[in-house]
């Protein structure tokens, strides 16, 4: 499959980790839009959001406590916002789950 964050995930293409192990990979966004901007992806393809069902939303899930592990290991103390684009509509640009780790500084709401 041609997936930018597959082969990513695989380390074809290189990337700034931060966090990986066996089923979830969490590195730097290559155009941060915040102090911290760090993207999260489970290794295995998954479409977006929209692709979660009842055989890898346990993966997903494990997803959200690496995500809170390493928000507090990126000193995230103060808050942070998690985004995960979905679809055209939604703004996804790479056809892979992920969720944005935005944090660093007080986010402006609403995003759009
Ligand atoms: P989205 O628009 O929600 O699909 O977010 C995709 C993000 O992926 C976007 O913020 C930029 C980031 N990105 C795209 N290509 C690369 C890359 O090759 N390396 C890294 N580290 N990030 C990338």
């Amino acid at each position: 499959m041609d997936c930018l964050f597959c082969k990513i995930a695989a380390g074809e293409i290189p990337s700034a980790k931060v966090y990986e192990d066996d089923r979830v990979l969490v590195f730097k966004d290559i155009n941060p839009v915040a102090p911290v901007h760090l993207l999260a992806i489970p290794k295995e393809h998954i479409q977006s959001v929209d692709a979660v069902d009842a055989s890898n939303c346990e993966l997903v899930g494990y997803i959200f406590t690496v995500i809170a592990k390493v928000a507090k290991e990126q000193g995230l103390t103060n808050g942070y916002r998690v985004v995960s684009n979905i679809g055209a509509d939604g703004g996804q640009s790479v056809p892979h789950l992920h969720f944005h780790i935005l944090g660093g500084k007080e986010l402006a709401w609403p995003a759009c």
